[in-house]
Order: C-alpha cells, then structure tokens, then sequence
C-alpha cells in the first residue's frame, strides 16, 4: 500500500515536472493537446483526484473599484483550494481581444472591453481537484439576475454588465488563459501544510 502511493506520488511529481519544462520549450504548444494529455493519465493511471488542475479566476474592475477581492479570494481559500499565482493589472486591449476571442463578434464587447479597461483586475491562478467546473458553480450564471444566491455573482451583482468575476469555463479555457495571463514562473508549486485534511494523500 504504501509502495503504491509512493509510486502515485512519484507519477504526479514525474508528470508535473515534464508538463512544466515541455510548456517552458514549447510555449506555443497548442493548450487544448495540454487538456487531452492530462485527461488520458488522469483516467488512466491512477483513481486519486488531480490536485494539480488549475483555472484562471480575475476580480473584475467593478469587483476592485467595490473592494470585493479579499470576500473573493476568502471564497477560494474556504472551499479549500490553493492559490498558486495572482497579480494586479491593469490590462490591454490586446490581451483582452485574446482573452475573449470568442466574443469579437457580439454586439457587446466594445462595451466588455471598455468595461475591462476602466481600471485595475486582480487575476489569479487556483489549483485543486476539479477546480475548473467548482469554481463555475462558485461564481454563477453569467447573468447575476439568474445566478443562485450564495454564488459570487448572485450575492454581488445585479447586471451581466458588471458581473464582477471571471472564471474559466473549461479545463482547455483555463489552460489557455493561464498561459495568456501568466508566465510559467509567476505560478508556484507549494505544498500546503494541511493537505493530508483536505483529501487522500
Ligand atoms: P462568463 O464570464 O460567465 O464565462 P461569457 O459568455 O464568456 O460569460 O461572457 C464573458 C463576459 O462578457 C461576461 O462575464 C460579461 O462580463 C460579458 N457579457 C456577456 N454577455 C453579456 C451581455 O449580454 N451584455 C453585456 N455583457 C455581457
Ligand atoms: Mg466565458
């Protein structure tokens, strides 16, 4: 039993450590083959949870401006996931027309990226297991009108317009938005003292 743990752990390091360094010779390396890799060893080779899945979550120029970063990043904390990385920018157009490249044709986004512009965001990266889809239901419908209460959005906001937050919608999004927002060596790899009480080690 304890053989075979240490080999999980020793696969998780192994696999981790080559992500990271193949990332740093490849940074063009389409990320959603970065999404197909990580599912196929997550299926395949061992049942524990892969602590190591990220997403990209950003407090938005409302959420700043409202003095709602530390609620948010409580938010996180509390659920029990890691914060690996987190900045304040003031951010470009063109990271943005990156960053939403999926919206250019929408008859809002001059209006997103006015929005965006207005002042500082706090972006950060957060690590843990199925930390993608959890923090989706965290922060809340798109539109804070039908977003549950107790989401961020549903206890903060009343408009799409200014919904407050950001989070990836997808282990691929989040993959890519990291690698937009942040360069490899701004994440860290830390272990918390208290992980044995947050899952199986
Ligand atoms: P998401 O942030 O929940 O992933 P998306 O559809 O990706 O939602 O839209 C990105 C952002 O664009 C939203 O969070 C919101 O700020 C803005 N947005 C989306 N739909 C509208 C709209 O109908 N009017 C104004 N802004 C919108
Ligand atoms: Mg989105």
């Amino acid at each position: 039993m304890l053989q075979l743990r240490v080999f999980n752990r020793l696969l998780q390091h192994f696999y981790w450590r080559t992500q990271e360094s193949t990332k740093s010779l490849l940074p063009g390396f389409p990320s959603q083959l970065w999404g197909g890799y990580r599912s196929t060893w997550h299926r395949n080779k061992s049942s524990l949870p892969d602590v190591r899945e990220r997403t990209l979550i950003a407090v938005k120029p409302d959420g700043v401006q409202r003095r709602l970063v530390g609620q948010i990043i409580h938010r996180f904390e509390q659920r029990g996931f890691k914060l690996v990385g987190l900045k304040m920018v003031q951010v470009s157009e063109d990271l943005l027309s990156q960053h939403y490249c999926e919206l250019r044709a929408k008859p809002f986004y001059p209006s997103l990226l006015h929005y965006m512009t207005s002042g500082p965001v706090v972006v950060m990266v957060w690590e843990g297991p199925n930390v993608v889809q959890t923090s989706r239901k965290m922060v809340g419908h798109t539109n804070p009108t039908e977003a549950q209460a107790g989401t961020v959005r549903g206890d903060f906001s009343v408009h799409v317009s200014r919904n407050v937050v950001h989070a990836s919608d997808s282990l691929e999004g989040a993959q890519r938005e990291i690698q937009l927002w942040f360069q490899g060596k701004d994440l860290l790899n830390w272990e918390c003292c208290d992980q044995g009480n947050m899952m199986e080690d």
